[in-house]
């Protein structure tokens, strides 16, 4: 049994020791993806990503584990535009006020988002991103997952590129958890990229929709081709931490 989990630690080596495999295959970089820890300076959102705004975003607990310390976003779309407005001028939070509130869902316009830190972007460097989302989808689902790529450009930080992973087509019920994956090469198409965000985003129709670990990691060149070919994989999940 000794000799055989040598074995294996061999294998691993050699495996990792193998040019493109380098990278400490499988390092999540986005930083507390599971959205399980608390931000030490706001108890009620996760650390290393933007502050929940508690009515339209909302840190809870997972819906579908036993396990209440598992921490996802949920957003609810259902929420009028004026209600979220408001409800954002209250607690401060100035920077998405619409000027035109309407009676509406928030769903019929901007939906909601919600965003990650930055992660450093290297140049001639392929990722996959997962993640895992319950929430409608199909032809009339809006929500998706946005990777932004941003570069310093005469003195400002301008966001020049970015990819959108959606977590449909599936088959089985609409409300089912999916974890959808897919690859991206973001200085292929912006050469200046130097670094990104994940941007969850939850839209139409006027619904709830939640979001849990995030991923993102190294793929060599030749795993992002054959991702490429093979598009984004969408597979329904029925097990939680
Ligand atoms: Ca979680």
């Amino acid at each position: 049994m000794a000799r055989f989990s040598f074995l294996i630690a061999v294998a691993v080596i050699a495996f990792y020791a193998i040019p493109g495999f380098s990278l400490s295959a499988g390092e999540n970089l986005v930083k507390n993806g599971d959205l399980n820890t608390p931000d030490p300076e706001n108890k009620n959102g996760p650390q290393f990503w933007q502050q929940p705004d508690g009515k339209g975003v909302v840190w809870i607990s997972h819906p579908d584990s036993a396990n209440k310390k598992n921490m996802v976003i949920r957003f609810d779309t259902r929420i009028s535009e004026i209600e979220m407005v408001e409800h954002w001028k209250k607690i401060g939070m100035d920077e998405w006020v619409f000027p035109d509130a309407a009676k509406n869902s928030i769903s019929d316009t901007y939906g909601l988002s919600f965003y990650s830190v930055s992660i450093p972007v290297e140049p001639d460097q392929a990722y996959r991103l997962t993640f895992d989302f319950k929430g409608t989808v199909g032809e009339i689902g809006q929500s998706k997952m946005w990777v932004r790529g941003y570069a310093d450009l005469r003195g400002r930080k301008r966001r020049i590129w970015e990819t959108i992973a959606n977590p449909y087509p599936v088959k089985g019920k609409q409300q089912e958890w999916r974890r959808v994956s897919q690859v991206f090469f973001p200085t292929k198409l912006a050469k200046k990229v130097t670094e990104m965000k994940v941007m969850l985003y939850a839209c139409y129709p006027a619904s709830v929709y939640y979001f849990d670990n995030i991923v993102i990691e190294k793929i060599s060149q030749e795993e992002y081709k054959q991702g490429r070919e093979k598009g984004a994989v969408i597979i329904p999940i029925t097990k939680f931490d």
